[in-house]
């Protein structure tokens, strides 16, 4: 896979008026895992249309956040929009769940209470288990593992690359952005190299080179690199922000289902 990535260029995430814009939208779906009803954000395409069918980008956050955290602080749906308009996205589907799978999920408080944090690993049930199968169930996608991503930042990186290479029949394209120390270690996060360098479309490490959280994307790397996995490691200039994170989005979602 290849490497160095440009900063996105200017604009990347500022509102232009254009002819045609994706929608972004709530949605709750019922979770056996945690025995409630459960919220996450939706955005569909320009143009979408449920006479077709699409792809899907499960895209997780942090530590700090919940399900508006991308929204709220990466207006991904600008940068989508604007990536749209110049013909350099697929056409997705993409999710944004709330990722502390327990009954209160709001933010704020004490998040590193070790039941908050635990919550953030009790998502893997809920994701597979509850959230995807409503997905496919109520939207219109494709169901094989080549036409599903998942992506995070942070807490979500670590859950990204956690669930992802933990279920590579699952998904094929999977990626961290400055992953936290929930990331497995490199060996019981992918113990059986082979799978993932003959059936993932694209691994994707990133951080930026002022995160204090740098060591777990390079532990990881240094992995990857020597076990002959293909992927992408990206080191961009940043700390632990949605500078860091926008600019990932920016490079990642012209990558996804791609041939
Ligand atoms: C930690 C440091 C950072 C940790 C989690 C984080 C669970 C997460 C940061 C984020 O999501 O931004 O020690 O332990």
């Amino acid at each position: 896979m290849a490497q160095a990535q440009q900063a996105a260029p200017q604009g990347f995430d500022v509102e232009r008026k254009l002819p045609s814009t994706g929608k972004i939208d709530s949605l709750v779906y019922p979770s056996k895992t945690v025995g409630v009803t459960r919220k996450a954000l939706i955005y569909t395409p320009p143009g979408y249309n449920t006479a077709n069918k699409y792809p899907v980008l499960y895209l997780l956050h942090g530590i700090g956040g919940d399900e508006r955290e991308w929204f709220r602080h990466g207006n991904p749906q600008v940068i989508f929009d604007n990536l749209y308009a110049e013909g350099k996205m697929e056409p997705m589907l993409v999710i944004m769940p709330n990722g502390r799978a327990m009954q209160d999920d709001r933010a704020g408080g004490n998040v590193m209470a070790p039941d908050r944090v635990a919550a953030f690993s009790t998502f893997e049930k809920d994701l597979l288990n509850d959230l995807i199968p409503f997905i496919e169930k109520q939207f219109p996608v494709f169901k094989d593992r080549e036409q599903r991503a998942i992506f995070g930042l942070s807490m979500g990186g670590g859950q990204a690359l956690n669930f992802g290479l933990g279920h590579i029949d699952t998904f094929a394209w999977v990626g961290g952005f400055s992953s936290a120390p929930n990331t497995k270690m490199p060996q019981e996060l992918l113990p059986v190299p082979k799978e993932a360098k003959d059936r993932l479309k694209l691994l994707w490490i990133s951080c930026g080179e002022q995160d204090g959280l740098l060591n777990i994307s390079k532990r990881t790397h240094a992995y990857l690199s020597e076990e002959g996995v293909p992927h992408i490691y990206y080191l961009e200039p940043g700390g632990h922000d949605f500078n860091v994170w926008k600019n990932d989005l920016y490079h990642v979602s012209q990558l996804l289902f791609k041939k």
